[in-house]
C-alpha cells in the first residue's frame, strides 16, 4: 500500500514513521510512505503558502493553489493515474468524522491513499471541495496540525496490511474486533514486587483460562468503556457475570 502525505512538515512524518514495525514494513516493500512538501508548490518568490482569511478573523489560511498543485503532482505519481483514476484523499482536521477501527479496515483495502495535513487556521474551502473525498479527525481535542493525526491513521491502517505484523492472527483477535477491551497479560517472573500471576494462568486448563480472560475483558470494558458493551455479544452466562460484577462493585 502506498501512502502519500501532503504536508508543510515532511520530516516530521518521515522521521515518525521510519522506526519500528511500520519502518520495517517499508524496508520489506510492503508499503511506501512518501511525504511531499506543499511549500514546493508555492507560486510566489517568497515560497509563502498562507494568507489572511476574507471576512477577517484570527490567524492565516493555507491557500488553494499550492495545495492543488501539490495534489496534481502526487496524483501523477500514483499507479491509478494511468487509468485516469484518482486515489481517495483524506483531509485531517477536527471537523472530520472521528477515526475508528472500522474506518482503518476500510482504508486498508485501498492501494493508494493521500493524506492532506492542514496548518494555521485551515485551508481555503474551494480546494477542499475539489479534491477531498474523506474528512477525518482523530478525536475531540485540537492539535496544531494534521501531521500527528496522519501518522496515527497510517499506523492503524498499515498494521492491517497483510505481512506487516509477524503474526497474522494478532490483528484479528484484538480489542474492538469483538467490542471488548483486551484482558490483562503476565510474563515471567511468577512473583514481581510481591504480586503473583493469577494462579489460573498457571493451571494449564485452557477452557478455564479462556473463560477467565473473557471475564477480565468484560470487567475492563464495563469499567473503562461502558459504551462499547452495547455492541458486545455476551452469552447469557457472561451477562449474568456482568450483572453480578456490577452489583458487587456497587456494594464496595
Ligand atoms: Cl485530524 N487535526 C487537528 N489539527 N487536530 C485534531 C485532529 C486533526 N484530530 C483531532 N484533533
Amino acid at each position: 500500500m502506498n501512502f502519500h502525505i501532503m504536508t508543510l512538515f515532511p520530516d516530521m512524518v518521515e522521521q515518525g514513521l521510519k522506526t519500528s514495525i511500520i519502518g520495517r514494513a517499508e524496508a520489506k516493500g510492503l508499503l511506501s510512505i512518501d511525504a511531499v512538501n506543499i511549500r514546493d508548490y508555492a507560486f510566489n518568490k517568497h515560497q509563502s503558502v498562507d494568507d489572511y482569511p476574507y471576512g477577517g478573523g484570527a490567524g492565516m489560511l493555507m491557500q488553494a493553489e499550492p495545495v492543488f498543485q501539490c495534489y496534481e503532482a502526487v496524483c501523477q505519481k500514483t499507479k491509478a493515474s494511468k487509468e485516469g483514476k484518482r486515489p481517495r484523499l483524506v483531509y485531517l482536521s477536527p471537523q472530520g468524522r472521528t477515526f475508528n477501527q472500522e474506518m482503518a479496515e476500510e482504508f486498508a483495502k485501498e492501494d493508494e491513499l493521500i493524506l492532506l495535513c492542514g496548518h494555521y487556521e485551515g485551508i481555503d474551502e474551494r480546494v477542499l471541495e475539489e479534491i477531498v473525498t474523506d474528512y477525518v479527525s482523530i478525536g475531540d481535542y485540537v492539535l496544531t496540525g494534521g501531521e500527528l493525526a496522519a501518522m496515527v491513521m497510517i499506523d492503524a491502517i498499515a498494521r492491517l496490511v497483510p505481512g506487516v505484523l509477524h503474526n497474522d492472527v494478532s490483528a484479528e483477535f484484538e480489542s474492538f474486533q469483538d467490542h471488548l477491551l483486551e484482558y490483562p497479560q503476565y510474563s515471567r517472573p511468577e512473583t514481581w514486587h510481591g504480586k503473583q500471576v493469577p494462579p489460573i494462568l498457571l493451571s494449564g486448563h485452557h477452557a478455564n483460562i479462556e473463560k477467565w480472560r473473557r471475564e477480565q475483558s468484560i470487567i475492563r470494558t464495563a469499567e473503562n468503556r461502558p459504551d462499547l458493551l452495547e455492541k458486545a455479544e455476551l452469552t447469557e452466562k457472561e451477562q449474568k457475570f456482568l450483572e453480578e460484577y456490577r452489583k458487587n462493585s456497587l456494594q464496595s
